[in-house]
C-alpha cells in the first residue's frame, strides 16, 4: 500500500470537516519548521550549534540557561509563521510575552505557543529532545492578540503535537480525531503516517519519575511511589520497571507507545514552584495526545484540561498516561486530601 504523507493525511481529514484549511496550512507549516530543527539537531557538534546561548549568560524567562539551539529552534519557529496569514501570534518557552505576527503580514484565526527544545539539558550528551506545540483559537473579535487571548482551559485546544528528535525523526499529532505518528523519510523530505491511532494500555508495570527528588515530595506522591516500589509482595501485587528519559517528549512516545506514567510532581525543592512542567506548553499538548490516545492526565488532583490558566508560564504537577495507573496515582492524592480535610 502506499505510504500516506502528513499533508495526504491532513487533506483527507479535512474532506471530512475535521480541520480547517488554515489549521493543515498551519500545520504543514509546523511540521516544515520541525524538519529544519531535526537537521540543526542532528548536526551535533558539527554545526556549531551545541553548548549555551551568548557568553554562557542568555537565561530565559524560566531562569533556565538557554542553550544556542533553544534559540535557534525559538527562530526557526517563529520565522515559519510569520508570512503564511493563519496565525494572529505565538507564545514560547523561551520568550517572556507572546508575539504577534509582524506588521505587513496578514493575521489569521489561530494562536501558536511552542516549547521549541523539550529536554535541551540532552543536547550536549546527544540524547533525545524534541518540540512540543499547540494550537489555539485566537478569541473572536481580538485583532491584536495579547498574552491574555492564550489563557484558555487546554480541552479548548484544536490541536497539538510534538516531534522528536531522536534515532528517528517523528511528528506526533492530533487534531481532536485520534492521536496519530509520523516518521520523517529523510530521502523525500516528507513525513509518512506509521502509526495511525496510537492507543495507551490501560494498565502498566512502568514508571517514569526523577527519583532524586523524592525528599522533596508530599506524603501521597511518597506513598505512592513506596507502593510500586515494594513491586509483587507490596499492595500492588506486581513488580515495576522505571524509566527516565529526562526529556517531556521521549518519556510521553514512550508511554503512547507501550503504555505506562510519567509523573513531574509538586515538590518542595522550590515552594513556590507548583512543579516543574509548564501547562500551556508542556501538560496540555501531552494532555490532549495522551486522551486521544486513551490515557489520562491529571495534576494529581484535576484533569489537566480543564484547568483555567491564569499565565503564560505558569506550572503544574504532572501526572500522565496509562488511564488505571494515573486514576490509582491520583487516588492516593485525593484519599489523602479527604483524610486531611
Ligand atoms: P530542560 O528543557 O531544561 O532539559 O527540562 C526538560 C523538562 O522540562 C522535561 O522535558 C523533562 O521531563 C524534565 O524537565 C526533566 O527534569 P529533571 O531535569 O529535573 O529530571
Amino acid at each position: 500500500m502506499s505510504s500516506i504523507s502528513l499533508t495526504r493525511h491532513l487533506i483527507e481529514a479535512q474532506r471530512q470537516g475535521q480541520l480547517t484549511p488554515d489549521l493543515q496550512l498551519l500545520l504543514e507549516v509546523v511540521a516544515r519548521a520541525c524538519k529544519r530543527i531535526s537537521v540543526a539537531v542532528g548536526k551535533g557538534a558539527l554545526g556549531g550549534v551545541l553548548g549555551e546561548a551568548g557568553q554562557g549568560d542568555s537565561i530565559n524567562v524560566q531562569g533556565e540557561a538557554q542553550k544556542k539551539l533553544d534559540v535557534i529552534s525559538n527562530d526557526i519557529l517563529l520565522e515559519a509563521n510569520a508570512w503564511g496569514g493563519h496565525l494572529a501570534a505565538c507564545a514560547s518557552e523561551e520568550m517572556e510575552h507572546s508575539q504577534p505576527i509582524p506588521d505587513g503580514f496578514p493575521r489569521g484565526n489561530y494562536l501558536l505557543v511552542f516549547d521549541p527544545l523539550d529536554g535541551s539539558s540532552n543536547i550536549d550528551i546527544n540524547a533525545s529532545v524534541g518540540t512540543i506545540f499547540s494550537v489555539l483559537r485566537c478569541p473572536d473579535g481580538v485583532t491584536a492578540a495579547g498574552d491574555a487571548d492564550f489563557l484558555q482551559p487546554g480541552h479548548t485546544q484544536v490541536a497539538a503535537g510534538y516531534c522528536l528528535y531522536g534515532p528517528s525523526t517523528m511528528l506526533v499529532l492530533t487534531i481532536g480525531h485520534g492521536t496519530h505518528a509520523f516518521t520523517l523519510d529523510r530521502e523525500q523530505g516528507s513525513f509518512v503516517l506509521t502509526k495511525a491511532d496510537l492507543r495507551i494500555p490501560q494498565e502498566t508495570r512502568e514508571f517514569a519519575v526523577n527519583m532524586s527528588n523524592q525528599r522533596h515530595w508530599e506524603p501521597p506522591m511518597q506513598a505512592y511511589v513506596d507502593d510500586l516500589l515494594a513491586g509483587k509482595d507490596g499492595p500492588r501485587g506486581k513488580d515495576f520497571n522505571m524509566r527516565w528519559v529526562a526529556a517531556m517528549v521521549g518519556d510521553v512516545h514512550r508511554i503512547l507507545t507501550r503504555g505506562g506514567i510519567f509523573i513531574y510532581p509538586w515538590d518542595g525543592k522550590d515552594p513556590g514552584k507548583p512543579g516543574k512542567l509548564r501547562l500551556m506548553y508542556e501538560a496540555n499538548p501531552m494532555a490532549m495526545l495522551v486522551e486521544q490516545a486513551g490515557g489520562a492526565a491529571t495534576t494529581g488532583r484535576a484533569r489537566i484540561l480543564d484547568l483555567q490558566p491564569t499565565s503564560l508560564h505558569e506550572r503544574v504537577p504532572v501526572f500522565l498516561g496509562s488511564k488505571d495507573e494515573v486514576e490509582a496515582a491520583t487516588r492516593y492524592h485525593l484519599q489523602h486530601d479527604g483524610a486531611h480535610a
